[in-house]
């Protein structure tokens, strides 16, 4: 390869389109406009762990391919992580994680897919959004590094904001509110996104999410789904679930496979107001969220006469 060629090759690799979907979104929530479609955020663990598919993306060109998978298959975005949250999971180091999580980041942006980086640690962030990460998904909301919300501000990356109380070995002993669950995340999300600000992070870069399963026994986790827009309204940000595969779902619906919960749990959260939703199975999913935009489509035309 020539001086020349190789210039070229790194403009090209550097100049390569990338939707932001995300950025899109909350443009639109920011003008008040109506619903558009919920986006559908794949899921990718790089993790031997996950308790969905812990173990089965650890080699780089699979978790790649997968990620591709995803993004051909619909995927708006592509959420890489390193590190398992399920309930008892321990923490890893940062260097381990950075290993797992970086150079798919780098293959996945570079091929011109829309990446977040599933992640607690800023060091993590920072390196993910340099590898062209676009969007910093933290369980922790911020609350697990003191220097995550000052590295979100100073990248000015659209935040999810999760409402979280404990690290995974201790969550389920966190599972306990003294009265109204739905108004108990409200606040304590509240509360984090004042501490978020005040740290320099824009609110209209925030996205929150109840944290499905994180702290939360399956009649919280209901009570959340099912009262989404009042989230959403108190706090006036845009919604963000993640419930797929989990294990409250097997309990309610007694069967093992559990993406067709997961699909009517995207379906009814897309009409309660969710702008995007965290899955694993992204064409029945995306399905899912289709017919909830023309569910909803239908329901303001039948109003007006076409
Ligand atoms: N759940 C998991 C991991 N990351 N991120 C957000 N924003 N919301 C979630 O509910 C969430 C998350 C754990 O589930 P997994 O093991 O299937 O990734």
């Amino acid at each position: 390869m020539t001086n020349n060629t190789r210039a070229h090759a790194a403009t090209k690799e550097r100049t390569v389109w990338r939707p932001r979907p995300f950025d899109d979104m909350l443009q639109t929530f920011r003008r008040g406009d109506p619903l558009s479609r919920c986006l559908v955020m794949g899921v990718l663990n790089i993790t031997p762990d996950s308790f969905s598919d812990g173990g089965r993306y650890l080699a780089l060109d699979t978790a790649v391919a997968h990620g591709r998978a995803m993004a051909d298959a619909g995927a708006d975005i592509v959420d890489v992580g390193g590190e398992s949250t399920r309930p008892g999971a321990q923490r890893i180091s940062a260097a381990t994680e950075l290993r797992r999580v970086i150079p798919v980041v780098r293959d996945l942006a570079a091929a011109g897919i829309a990446v977040s980086i599933d992640t607690m640690r800023a060091e993590v962030a920072m390196a993910a959004v340099s590898a062209g990460a676009q969007i910093v998904n933290d369980v922790s909301g911020g609350a697990a590094d003191p220097a995550m919300a000052r590295a979100v501000a100073e990248m000015h990356a659209p935040f999810v904001a999760m409402h979280w109380r404990a690290p995974s070995d201790v969550m389920d002993q966190h599972a306990h509110y003294a009265g109204d669950v739905v108004e108990a995340v409200g606040d304590e999300l509240a509360r984090r996104i004042d501490a978020l600000c005040a740290a320099g992070v824009e609110f209209d870069r925030i996205v929150v999410d109840p944290g499905i399963g994180f702290a939360k026994n399956p009649v919280h986790n209901w009570a959340l789904l099912s009262r989404l827009p009042e989230i959403g309204d108190r706090l006036d940000r845009p919604v963000l679930v993640g419930a797929s595969r989990k294990r409250f779902l097997r309990r309610a619906v007694g069967v093992p496979d559990l993406d067709a919960a997961t699909t009517s749990v995207s379906a009814l959260a897309a009409l309660g107001g969710a702008r995007c939703v965290r899955v694993h199975d992204v064409s029945g999913n995306l399905a899912a969220v289709r017919v909830a935009e023309h569910w909803a489509s239908g329901a303001r035309r039948s109003t007006h006469r076409v």
